[in-house]
């Protein structure tokens, strides 16, 4: 099974992530967890790149750059985990590309698909997605030191970001499932990891 984590900013899928790999493990279900950018050794590279806020990076230079490390990571870690039979869990996938570069930076969802669908990148069973108040989210992650590229964006860019997400479960009821962040971090917990078992046992 392929699950994806979505959500904006400070979210939470980090955190999200830490109890999932505990519970799975003390429960001997075996998990591969990975992320976008950045699981492979070349997604490090990129993931430097994109992240870095020294640089001014072109919408359109940024989308490819993501979908060269999206590349690196399906084939050489999504694929061939899947068909080990082994569950695969991604913190982040191809609707962080429609939102963010979409919705996000005002690239076409027409022009995204032209250059996404020929890739034939595969669909995720399920994607959690981490539903949050923008400021919410951004108060969370500023208590970072540190903010990347994209965490430097206005408000109105992770507005955006955010009803596209929503827009999208609505489309997607039976993949997409909002799971309410604002909840605290055991709720949060419990319900995607309950959405995730009921999931593993209807397949
Ligand atoms: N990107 C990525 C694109 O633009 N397009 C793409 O196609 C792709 C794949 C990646 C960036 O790349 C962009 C989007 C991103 O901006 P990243 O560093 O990987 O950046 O960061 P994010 O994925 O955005 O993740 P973050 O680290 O910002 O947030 P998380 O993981 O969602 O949040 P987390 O778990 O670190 O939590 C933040 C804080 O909140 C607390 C935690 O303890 C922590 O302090 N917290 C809670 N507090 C209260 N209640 C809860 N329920 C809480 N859950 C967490």
């Amino acid at each position: 099974m392929f699950i994806t984590l979505e959500g904006s900013e400070g979210a939470g899928k980090s955190t999200l992530i830490d109890s999932l790999k505990e519970y799975f493990k003390k429960n001997k279900i075996e998990f591969h967890f990975t992320r976008e950018p950045g699981a492979t050794k070349e997604g490090q590279i990129l993931r430097e790149i994109l992240l870095n806020k020294a640089i001014e990076i072109d919408p359109y230079t940024e989308t490819f750059l993501l979908l060269a490390d999206r590349l690196q990571h399906v084939s050489k870690i999504i694929i061939p985990t899947l068909a080990e039979n082994i569950n695969v869990i991604s913190d982040r996938y191809i609707d962080s590309t429609y939102a963010y570069q979409g919705a996000g930076r005002g690239i076409s969802l027409e022009y995204l698909d032209q250059i996404i669908k020929p890739l034939n990148l595969p669909v995720p069973d399920i994607t959690l997605y981490l539903d949050l108040p923008v400021e919410e989210g951004l108060k969370r992650a500023k208590h970072r030191d540190d903010l990347d590229r994209f965490e430097e964006e206005d408000i109105k860019f992770f507005e955006r970001i955010r009803s596209f997400y929503l827009e999208q479960a609505k489309k997607n009821p039976n993949r997409f499932f909002i799971i309410d962040s604002s909840k605290d971090k055991e709720e949060v917990f419990e319900i995607s990891k309950n959405l995730i078992l009921d999931k593993l046992n209807e397949t």
